[in-house]
């Protein structure tokens, strides 16, 4: 199949997963074609049967700052669609990028073509964005002009008729799958010696920073592990949130064990030195970051929100607690650290559980869901 993406190529899980969803289809033959303004920060190098197509926007002073993106992304998609033969243009994040598709669509119809749309909603562009009164009316709309839409977990479906109704749409679940090439257990103890002094428990956060992360969440529960024991706390990422969790850190004194690295590409090398992943959000359509966590053998404590709890198992690859709740958390993170047994089981248990959601499992739903569209 001849196949567009379009997807945000920014650092976050929606851009991630389209990426690793491209190259893993294209691996299998397929043809792909990126559409975005920018490459997606997982496309790295050459991959066989993948090009980039960069959305170019004209500066003009009457646009301001209102530089119309979503219409030369419309235009971008049409051009590919038309020129590389098509069969269909898989979005991800709805918007804008599903009401574009629509768009590009209709300009091929008056053409004489025909392109599928299939869209994947990812999490706040249904929960938070999609909702506000100034996007509701077109998300509903572009998802129901969508040829196939899946969400990423139950509960993000669910979440998607109540706000949405979409009475004509039958949104599929496709959960989010990992590459085992990239997250997979450690061998030996190198990734760990590189980022704490020997003897301490490592604890890592993987987020864009974002406030439905809750960042504050994560110092305050590594505060209270860290009266209780050697630890490091690695904060892997950035964005709004990460002056407020640098001052955090300080007013609770803890800047000698703790570390910020900012963006990295290679995150599967920071879990595999991990003992323990935080992942305290106000909510999440999934998580991807515990996915990845676990199948690096990294047991999760988390919030028991949104589709976490279809990820991480309460008491089996993890531990839930209520939104907030940074004293349950904390209780739980040193249940897992402080009993070398009950780790090593929870370590087990989280790569086994992993192993649900390898791309050799999840690739081909989408791939049958293409020749659903298509047929
Ligand atoms: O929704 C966002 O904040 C951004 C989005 C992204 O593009 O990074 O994240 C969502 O998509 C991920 C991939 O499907 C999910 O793993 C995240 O749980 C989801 N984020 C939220 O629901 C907050």
């Amino acid at each position: 199949m001849r196949i567009g993406i379009t997807c945000y190529p920014t650092y976050g899980g929606s851009g991630a997963v389209a990426t690793e969803l491209g190259l893993e289809l294209a691996r299998r033959g397929h043809e792909i074609h990126f559409v975005s303004y920018a490459s997606p920060f997982r496309l790295r190098g050459f991959a066989e049967r993948v090009t980039f197509h960069e959305v170019t926007q004209l500066e003009y002073p009457l646009f301001e700052q209102s530089s119309p993106y979503a219409l030369a992304l419309a235009v971008k998609q049409h051009e590919v669609a038309k020129r590389e033969q098509l069969d269909l243009m898989h979005v991800h994040y709805a918007i804008p990028h599903a009401a574009t598709a629509w768009l590009a669509k209709q300009m091929l119809e008056d053409e004489g073509l025909d392109l599928k749309i299939v869209t994947t909603l990812h999490g706040t562009d249904i929960t938070l964005v999609g909702q506000d009164p100034s996007y509701y009316t077109l998300t509903k709309f572009s998802i129901e002009k969508s040829d196939a839409v899946t969400a990423v977990s139950a509960y993000l479906r669910e979440e998607t008729y109540r706000a949405f109704g979409c009475g004509q749409c039958d949104v599929r679940v496709i959960p989010n799958f990992i590459s085992s090439a990239d997250y997979h257990p450690a061998t030996d103890d190198s990734f760990r010696r590189r980022l704490a002094p020997a003897g301490h428990r490592v604890l890592v956060h993987v987020s864009n920073f974002r406030p439905v992360k809750r960042v504050g969440d994560v110092v305050k529960i590594f505060a209270g592990v860290r009266r209780k024991l050697p630890a490091t706390l690695v904060l892997v990422g950035d964005g709004p949130d990460r002056d407020g969790a640098e001052h955090e850190v300080d007013t609770l004194g803890l800047r000698k064990d703790v570390r910020f690295l900012g963006k990295v590409e290679n995150v599967g090398d920071v879990l595999r030195g991990a003992d323990l992943f935080l992942l305290p959000s106000a909510t999440e359509s999934f998580g991807l970051a515990a996915l990845e966590a676990m199948a690096c053998a990294v047991p999760v404590v988390a919030s028991a929100a949104g589709g976490i709890p279809e990820v991480v198992e309460d008491g089996l690859t993890g531990y839930l607690a209520p939104v907030g709740d940074v004293t349950a958390m904390a209780e739980r993170a040193l249940r897992v650290l402080e009993h070398p047994d009950e780790q090593a089981r929870l370590k087990r248990a989280a790569a086994a559980h992993a192993l649900e959601f390898s791309a050799d499992k999840v690739v081909p739903r989408y791939e049958a869901l293409y020749e659903e569209v298509l047929a």
